[in-house]
This record gives C-alpha cells, structure tokens and sequence, in this order.
C-alpha cells in the first residue's frame, strides 16, 4: 500500500457511502453503559463528522467509566432524547439492535420510524450476530474485527475523511480497550494496520495508555483489592470467579462502571482458562450481570448464550435471568460451566 490512508475498495456496502456524505444532520447511539470501544467510536467518527461541517449529536444511556469523560470533550452528548426527529442519519456503534441501547431502546427506534422521512440507519458492529437476527442493507458487520474502533477507521479511511487529531485518539481508545493494548487473540494484522494509520496520522499510544489506563480513581483500586478478596477456584483451577456486591460499592464510593477490566485479573492466573465477574447492583432478581473472559477454546459466547446473554468467543456477559444475588448468580454459573471448561 503506498498512501498511508488508501481504503479498502470493499469496505463499503453498495451505496453506503453517498448516504454518510449526505448526511447533514447525524444522530449516533451505542449500547448501553459504553464502554471504551463504544464511547472511542462514537467520539471518532462524531468529530470527525463535526470536522466535514455536520451537526452531530451523541447519544448516550446508562453510565461509563468517568476517566473516559476526556473522549466526550467538544461532542454534543445527550443523555435523554425526547424528539428524536431531525436527522437525516442514524448511526448505531457496537451493537446492532435497538433494545442494546437499554430501557428507551425499542421507544426511541418507534420515535424514529415515525418521522416523515425516516432517516437512513447504518450499523457498524463487531459482536456476533445470532441465528435469528438480521440487519438493514446499511451495516457493516464484521465478527472479524478487533473492535467498532477498526471499522469506525476503515470507514472514515474509504471515504477520504481525515479525523482531527482527538478523533484518532478516540479510535485509538476504542481499539486498544477492546484488545487489552494489542494483546488479545482479537488483535488481527488489520487492527494493527489500523492502529498504524492512526499512529501515522498523529495519534499517540503514550497518550492513550495514560489517559485510559494510568488515571484511576483511588476508590477502583479500593474496589478491586474489596474484589480480589472474593476470589475462588473451581473445578480444579480453570474457572476464577471474582463477585462485586453493593455492600462493597457502598463502603468504596465506586460505581459498578469502576469494575472495567477486574475480570482480566481471574483470566491472569496460570491454568485459568474461564473468568467470571459478578456484578450484583442490589437491584435484585435479573439484575446481576456476569462478564466472562476464555482462554484457548474455551467458548464464553456460547455459555453467555445459555443466560440468554452474547459476546464474543473470549469475552461475553449476560444477565443471570433466575438469580436474586452474586451468590445465586455464582451458583448457577458453577452448574453449567464445567462442560464448557
Ligand atoms: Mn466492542
């Protein structure tokens, strides 16, 4: 490849790009409580977006990671979106249904449709779609890819875009989070190209890894040693649970969104090949959420599936749909992992 940002000539679905070069007024949604690949993208292709003269508003539900918030400078955020008419284009990042986006989803899609002209919905996605979900003639949709962040990139490449400089810092944020900074089986020849590109372009690594990952919040660290200490080993060493409670919320200050990445500490240990953290908000039944991290062949997708959750094949989450607590949420999980082991 002899330019630096030359695009892929089929990265873009038929049509695609004359639909985002139309656009003037563009509404992007991610799922529920971002996390950095879904805040990274939407920064990304939002500013530069606002950088070729469009308005752009960000919507976002739930809570995220507050040392994230750096991503959110210069965007139009919104958090709650009562009319959601006047756009001429819809972008969904790191999902592809409307009910990821939380409760107000499925509302807001129907506040969409209404509108006389119904604007265009592109997906860009990299979660595995299910057997019976399908999506518009506007998505691009690649289980391949490291990251939304790599094809928020390859998309912003084909169609001659250059992000200003805090867009290929998002990007950059958006692809190194979800691969644990390259090191992950995600990580492609592709995503490092992509990361190459941003590098070449002006992005940083340094920053990026300061910014994410060296400006915690002393109540994480108070979290995660409260944590630690609920460490167990099951079935001969494979399997490390870790639980959050509210109890331990309480007593620290933190928010659940602090717990990003604790599942990668039971995924560190010699000989674990599954990781679970349990997060119980109170909240009751239904309400506690498992995030699992594989190794090898172990395939967390498809145990995440069996609770009615999804994910990838190395790190998938669900809602434990029949436990009141962590401990109900722990037990149930110990009931039908170990053939997956
Ligand atoms: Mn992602």
């Amino acid at each position: 490849m002899t330019e630096a940002v030359a695009g892929r000539p089929d990265f873009l679905p038929p049509g695609l790009g004359e639909i985002l070069t139309a656009a003037s007024r563009v509404l992007i949604l991610t799922h529920h409580n971002p996390d950095g690949d879904a805040l990274g993208s939407a920064a990304g292709l939002a500013l530069t977006m606002l950088k070729t003269g469009r308005e752009v508003d960000v919507h976002l539900t739930g809570s995220w990671a507050e040392h994230l918030n750096f991503l959110l400078d210069g965007l139009n955020v919104k958090t709650g979106l009562d009319d959601p008419a006047g756009y001429d284009l819809v972008v969904l990042l790191d999902c592809h249904s409307f009910d990821r986006l939380g409760p107000g989803g499925l509302t807001l899609a129907a506040g969409l449709a209404k509108a006389p002209r119904p604007a265009p919905l592109v997906v860009l996605d990299h979660h595995l779609l299910t057997p019976d979900e399908q999506t518009g003639p506007n998505s691009i949709l690649d289980s391949g890819a490291s990251s939304t962040g790599e094809l928020v990139w390859g998309l912003i490449r084909a169609l001659g875009w250059l992000p200003p400089r805090p867009a290929l810092r998002a990007i950059l944020v958006a692809v190194t989070t979800d691969t644990g900074f390259f090191s992950q089986s995600n990580t492609r020849a592709e995503t490092l190209r992509a990361a190459a590109d941003l590098v070449e372009l002006g992005g940083s690594l340094e920053e990026v890894d300061r910014l994410v990952n060296k400006s915690l919040p002393l109540r994480r660290m108070k979290l995660m040693g409260l944590a630690l200490e609920t460490l167990t080993l099951h079935f001969g060493g494979r399997l490390a649970a870790l639980t959050v409670t509210p109890e331990m919320l309480a007593k620290t200050g933190a928010l659940m969104a602090d717990t990003e990445d604790f599942v990668e500490l039971g995924r560190s240990l010699a000989g674990v090949t599954l990781a679970a953290l349990i997060k119980d908000s109170g909240w009751g039944p239904g309400s506690v959420r498992v995030s699992l991290r594989s190794r090898e062949d172990v395939d967390a997708a498809s145990l995440a599936r069996h609770f009615g959750g999804g994910g990838h094949r190395q790190a998938s989450a669900y809602n434990d749909p029949q436990a009141a607590n962590a401990r109900e949420a722990l037990e149930n999980l110990l009931s039908l992992a170990e053939k997956f082991l």
